[in-house]
């Protein structure tokens, strides 16, 4: 047996459960594996890694954020050589600002990964080496804590290790975002400089919180991950342990604020501040996938149900609440929602990890709803202006993006902008799965990929230019001719739902389709229950898989239990959602009378080229929308994605 799997099984002695599955049964091809080529993605991913990762790595440095780690380290160095009081009160805001480093640094890596650069890894070399000069002898790394290390520096610390970190010293936050950097910093370059801080930390806790004698929730989710990917990459079954005891460290009888209110097997509902929640969620899923604990499996699954039932916003988005940055009621989804940037890439990696356990593509349907509409918003057209909440609606002039009235360069808090550069350069991860002798195709963009599949390497061509149109040409090249099932996703919008649930829904569901093309001959295009279209044959090189989903544009009605859209339409077409900017035309008081006339319009030279809907309606109003993310990329006016409409 490998090592790694002995270990597994050990584990699974120790904590006492029944090892029934040693990791997700659907594997993801990793983002390593497939790079585009061209077509949206391209555009935005190289946006990225030429403006939106430079810029950031900047803002690191020029906000104090890497100063921190200096002047941690100098406190160390000046009381060792014998100036026994001297500190230095933080200077930035948060004791978390190191997380935007790490984060930083990581999408930095996912970067490298795809596209060797000397000069950008020097630069993570040099941020490296500060960040490991900061760190505590014995593995501590918190740098508000170290450059203040006789009382609390900052009033969310706590007087000793550890103590407020249930509240909000975010100690054990910062060891995650630390540990997920160090990772894929070491998967890029085969460096151990950051990794080796990550581990020396580790130890740390385990020798803190291994023997779970010390019950401690982290208040703020994202260790429980990160612990999970130290435990792949070093296969030492400690780290995973570790993961499992904060888990289970959660609940009964704290706040919800931070899912404390019960044992996280126990929790049905999507609850509290929700980048905290969609992370737990996200390290749950993680733990059950490797530990075969079927009850953190079970627990997630009801929370997924009422969050895409009732939580979920048409854009993709979650946490409709500003207050705590929270998850709202059922159906309680206000135009001006909170939707933090952070919390919706927080659900992607939830959906892609749900998948990851099922094989159900309704999990893909939310993550490429979210990915095209309520994540992508956060980032604008030119990569270096940001959004943290995204919310539905906006007057023109209010300054609720943090103080700022529209889309800003940078934060105090500015936990979004490198969490959205980081999914973003790692983008490809998410678009193909294997299991078995099956291969699943969840994500449409123009693109190459290999993929390993039943003893045979099979490369993958994407040739498209969605979401502006729905036609997809599939090459499926294996090495050699071999017999495998593809499975084709059909998205819920192409089969006439906005989404896996019945909070919204098309006017006109049958206005949908699709059809599906294996070298030019029609196959049986019914999807499985579990929304694939599934193709067995034995392929050989030559094959092309065409796709070809309807694209007209839908009117969108809400659940009549969602107050805020009652009476209101929005507008999708693909897996876009539309709004309306006050830009040239009057939005206020809109009011659609029906029947709505809508034509597209390509607008190759407008918001990085963008296809437009022209809608008219029976009063002769003319109104232009564009997709929802790109909106406040022509400056401050107002926008809507709902309007009032009569009949
Ligand atoms: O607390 C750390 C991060 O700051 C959270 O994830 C964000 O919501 C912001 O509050
Ligand atoms: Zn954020």
């Amino acid at each position: 047996m490998p090592l790694r799997l002995l270990r597994v099984a050990l584990l699974a002695v120790s904590l006492g459960t029944a090892l029934r599955a040693v990791d997700y049964p659907y594997q993801p091809v990793p983002f390593t594996a497939v790079r585009v080529t061209g077509g949206f993605w391209e555009q935005k991913q190289e946006v990225n890694r030429t403006v939106t990762v430079p810029f950031a790595l900047q803002q690191c440095e020029a906000s104090g954020r890497l100063k921190n780690f200096d002047l941690a380290a100098e406190v160390m160095r000046r009381r060792a050589a014998g100036e026994k009081d001297f500190q230095i009160k933080p200077p930035t805001i948060y004791p978390f600002d190191d997380t935007d480093a790490y984060k930083a640094i990581e999408g930095a890596a996912y970067v490298l990964s795809m596209k060797p650069d000397a000069a950008l890894e020097k630069q993570l070399d040099g941020y490296i080496a500060r960040i490991a000069a900061a760190q505590e002898p014995d593995g501590y790394l918190y740098t508000f804590r170290t450059m203040h290390p006789d009382t609390p520096g900052h009033e969310w610390v706590g007087q000793n290790r550890w103590d407020k970190d249930p509240e909000l010293s975010h100690e054990l936050y910062n060891a995650g975002h630390l540990y997920e950097s160090g990772v894929a910093h070491f998967q890029a370059t085969g460096k151990r400089t950051l990794l080796d801080v990550c581990l020396k930390n580790a130890e740390l806790l385990w020798r803190d919180f291994g023997d779970g004698k010390r019950r401690l929730a982290p208040g703020h989710e994202i260790v429980e991950m990160g612990l999970v990917r130290l435990y792949r990459v070093t296969g030492d079954a400690r780290w995973l342990k570790l993961a499992q005891i904060f888990l289970d460290a959660r609940g009964p009888g704290g706040p919800d604020y931070n899912q404390r209110h019960k044992l996280v097997v126990d929790q049905d509902e999507a609850i509290g501040h929700a980048v905290r929640a969609n992370y737990l969620y996200s390290g749950m899923a993680d733990v059950a996938a490797l530990t075969g604990d079927a009850r953190y499996l079970a627990a997630i699954t009801k929370i997924w149900d009422n969050a895409t039932g009732k939580k979920l916003y048409l854009t993709g988005g979650v946490g409709a609440l500003a207050n705590g940055e929270a998850y709202g009621a059922d159906y309680e989804l206000p135009h001006d929602g909170y939707n933090e940037t952070c919390a919706a890439l927080a659900l992607m990696t939830w959906n892609h990890r749900m998948f990851l356990f099922t094989g159900d593509a309704k999990y893909m349907d939310v993550f490429e709803r979210t990915a095209f509409n309520g994540f992508l918003s956060g980032v604008s057209v030119s990569g270096d202006r940001f959004f943290y909440p995204n919310p539905l609606v906006y007057d023109g002039k209010a300054k609720n993006n943090h103080e700022h009235a529209g889309r800003a360069p940078w934060f105090g808090c500015a936990c979004c902008p490198p969490n959205l550069m980081r999914t973003l350069a790692s983008l490809t991860g998410y678009f193909y799965a294997v299991k078995d002798e099956a291969l699943y195709v969840n994500f449409y963009a123009q693109s190459e990929g290999e993929v390993k599949i039943a003893g045979t390497t099979v490369k993958l061509t994407q040739k498209t230019d969605y979401p502006w149109s729905g036609g997809v040409k599939l090459a499926v090249s294996p090495a050699a001719p071999k017999k495998f099932t593809l499975k084709v996703r059909i998205p819920v919008w192409a089969q006439g739902r906005p989404v896996p649930s019945d909070l919204y829904s098309y006017v006109e569901p049958a206005n949908a389709g699709w059809r599906v093309h294996v070298r030019g001959q029609k196959v049986d295009d019914t999807p499985d229950k579990t929304g694939y279209v599934s193709i067995t044959r034995e392929w050989k090189s030559g094959d092309v898989v065409e796709l070809g989903f309807s694209m007209p544009v839908h009117e969108v009605v809400g659940n009549e239990k969602i107050a805020a859209t009652r009476g209101q339409v929005a507008f999708e077409r693909g897996p876009l959602v539309y709004c309306v900017e006050e830009i040239g035309q009057k939005i206020d008081a809109i009011s659609l009378k029906a029947p709505l006339a809508i034509s597209t319009r390509e607008q190759s030279a407008l918001l990085g080229g963008i296809t437009e809907l022209v809608i008219k309606d029976g009063a002769g109003t003319d109104l232009i929308a564009i997709p929802y993310y790109a909106w406040n990329n022509r400056g401050l006016a107002s926008m809507t994605v709902w309007m009032k409409q009569v009949k």
